[in-house]
């Protein structure tokens, strides 16, 4: 029998591995969604596994952004569907967002299971689904590039949780704001996004669905203020300085 409580922070990341690893078993998660679930891992260790005050801050934003939104929707991946299907579809519902299935590493048995996922978890309409509806986003070099006429190619706002490279790039150019959640404040969709929430998905999903209840109550000017308050670099940067000096204490402890 195990000595370390459940609640304590590394046997919930032990959980939220587990999830993966079952995700992968069932055919949601790509093998390399695993490599990416040690990169998270790995900064989620650094950032002292929980929701830090910067991460609070980046949710508000991100909250108010999406009920600003005219039309917002929230890219589905396997790591996501695989980690929080149930909160994701919560949080569309809450937010009016529409949901697409988006996978970088293509692959029709995978989405269809990811679909099945998302409908089990209560999901009702799933975008990305018909190819009669694709159309190719300039800018992208990977499959992501294919995205529904009716989503992600006329959202206007756009969450791409757990992923990095070209694509939010690509989606700012189109005009798009685009929302991240990442736990490396470094990567390139970290550092491109309009709004990135430095914090575990699993965790991070939670707060904004308590969070997107109180705002929902809120007009549009106090949400643009709450939007027009937040500055992504000046959150990453903040982010970085508590990996430095969450560092820093451990080199003394040891
Ligand atoms: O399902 P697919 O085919 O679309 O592929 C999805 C993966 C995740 C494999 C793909 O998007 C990928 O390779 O992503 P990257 O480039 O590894 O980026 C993932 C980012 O998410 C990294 O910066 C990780 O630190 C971060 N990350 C991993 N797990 C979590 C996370 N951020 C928040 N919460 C997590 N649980």
């Amino acid at each position: 029998m195990s000595l370390i409580p459940k609640s304590h922070p590394r046997v919930k990341s032990l959980l939220i591995r587990k999830k993966l690893v079952d995700g992968f078993d069932n055919g949601l998660v790509a093998k390399e969604g695993l490599l990416a679930q040690g990169r998270g891992e790995a900064f989620d260790y650094l950032l002292g596994e929980k929701t830090g005050k910067n991460a609070k801050f980046a949710i508000r934003a991100a909250v108010a952004q999406l009920h600003l939104a005219k039309m917002p929707v929230i890219s589905i991946n396997g790591n996501v569907a695989a980690l929080c299907p149930k909160q994701i579809i919560k949080l569309s519902k809450q937010t009016k967002a529409k949901l697409e299935v988006n996978l970088f590493y293509t692959n029709e048995k995978r989405k269809n299971a990811i679909i099945k996922t998302l409908k089990n978890n209560g999901g009702k309409e799933i975008l990305g689904t018909n190819s009669k509806n694709s159309i190719k986003l300039s800018g992208i070099d990977s499959a992501r590039r294919i995205v529904d006429k009716d989503g992600i190619f006329a959202a206007d706002v756009v969450v791409v949780p757990l992923e990095d490279g070209d694509r939010t790039i690509a989606l700012r150019k189109a005009g798009k704001i685009v929302i991240t959640f990442d736990l490396n404040p470094l990567s390139r969709t970290s550092q491109t996004a309009n709004i990135t929430i430095v914090d575990n998905i699993t965790r991070a999903i939670d707060v904004m669905i308590s969070e997107s209840k109180k705002l929902s109550k809120k007009n549009p000017k106090s949400l643009k203020k709450i939007v027009n308050d937040f500055n992504n670099k000046k959150n990453l940067t903040e982010n970085v300085i508590q990996i430095k000096n969450n560092l820093s204490r451990r080199a003394k402890i040891a």
